[in-house]
Formats: structure tokens, C-alpha cells, sequence
């Protein structure tokens, strides 16, 4: 069957430049126009190409087209929690969760405090090997705790779970700007987390 409509681009809720010095306006402008394009265009013609492979019963094709699928289709749902994740430090990105909001508490009883929990993520980031992410997520059929997943390539982080904050591992994240010095780029995404956002699907 086919989707009742194609995916589309989102709009960012800030300029390309809005994220500097910590995210370059030439990084965000190549990541999101150039590569997260690519994703929601090639998901979009896997689509296509799986319904026609379905109509032959190819099935040779439907599992190659369903990896692209699978590939594609992870780009482009993590790169949309990826820009919900980020905000200008004039809009309150960097600012952490305070100790009386629900996600603060959360993250206050689970890790001790939010500098623990991001030299925590900070760890899991250091240690993906290749290309990847790590997510902040909300585990649903927990109780609301709190869990650091990581995945690979575009792999997304299983159903159970809310995205609160997606952060890119891949080397087009921050190599135009921080060159093979990952831990910087690191270090320094926290400067624009958008944690108004991450308490906010919290607490849905
Ligand atoms: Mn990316």
C-alpha cells in the first residue's frame, strides 16, 4: 500500500546560524538542507519503488528496498528529533531542567544531578563506533524512567521508548567544524540542548 502522502523537509524553528559558536550556520545549513533532504527524498522513491516490486512480486527487491526503507526512513525520523533537540542559547537552549520540574526530579533521582546525566551520554557518545546516535528517552512501559539508548547508522530506538533528546554521532554532524576532535562537538551540543522541549515530551 502506499502512504497516504510523502514525507516532507521540516522547517527548523531557527536560522542556520542560530546555534553559533557551537553549532556552525554552515554545518546546519549542509545537514539539513543537503543530507536530511537526501533521506526524505530516497525514503519517498523506496516507497514508490517497494509498491512496484510488491505488484510484481519481487521479492528479491522488497527486502533490498525495505533496508532503504529502514535506512531512509530512521534518517529522517531521527533527524527530526534531532532539530527539536537543539534551540539558541537566546531561546533557552543550554538551560537544564530545574531541580522542581518533573523531568529535573526524574533526572535528579536517576543520575543525581543533569551534569552526571551528560557526562553520562557524553561517555555513551564517545564509545559509538562509526556512525550513530544517542538518545535521551523516556521508557513508557517503565513507569517514565529514564534511559540512554544508542543505535547505529540510523537504526531508531525501539517504540517503547519517547525521544527526548536525539543527538548525531555521524562525522557530517561536526566535522566541517571540529575536524576529528568529536569530544568537543560533544561538549559542546549541550550549549544548545533544547531541554524546554526534552520536559515538555516528558511530561505528555
Ligand atoms: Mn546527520
Amino acid at each position: 500500500m502506499p502512504l497516504t502522502e510523502k514525507i516532507a523537509l521540516p522547517k527548523l524553528d531557527w536560522a542556520y546560524n542560530a546555534l553559533e559558536p557551537h553549532i556552525s550556520g554552515q554545518i546546519n545549513e549542509i545537514h539539513h538542507s543537503k543530507h536530511h533532504q537526501t533521506y526524505v527524498n530516497s525514503f519517498n522513491a523506496a516507497i514508490d519503488q517497494l509498491e512496484a516490486a510488491e505488484k510484481k512480486n519481487d521479492l528479491q527487491s522488497i527486502v533490498e528496498i525495505q533496508q532503504n526503507i529502514k535506512f531512509h526512513g530512521g534518517g529522517h525520523l531521527n533527524h527530526t528529533n534531532f532539530w527539536k533537540s537543539l534551540a539558541p542559547v537566546s531561546a533557552g537552549g543550554g538551560k537544564v531542567p530545574g531541580t522542581e520540574s518533573p523531568l529535573g526530579k526524574q533526572i535528579a533521582c536517576q543520575y543525581g544531578s543533569t551534569s552526571e546525566l551528560i557526562d553520562l551520554i557524553n561517555v555513551k557518545l564517545a564509545a559509538i563506533q562509526g556512525a550513530g546516535w544517542a538518545f535521551l528517552v523516556k521508557n513508557r512501559e517503565a513507569g517514565g524512567a529514564l534511559d540512554i539508548v544508542t543505535t547505529s547508522n540510523q537504526d531508531v530506538p525501539p517504540a517503547k521508548y519517547t525521544v527526548l533528546l536525539a543527538i548525531d554521532a555521524w562525522e557530517h554532524a561536526y566535522y566541517l567544524q571540529y575536524q576529528n576532535v568529536k569530544m568537543d562537538y560533544f561538549k559542546a551540543i549541550w550549549n544548545v540542548m533544547n531541554w524546554k522541549g526534552a520536559e515538555h515530551r516528558f511530561s505528555e
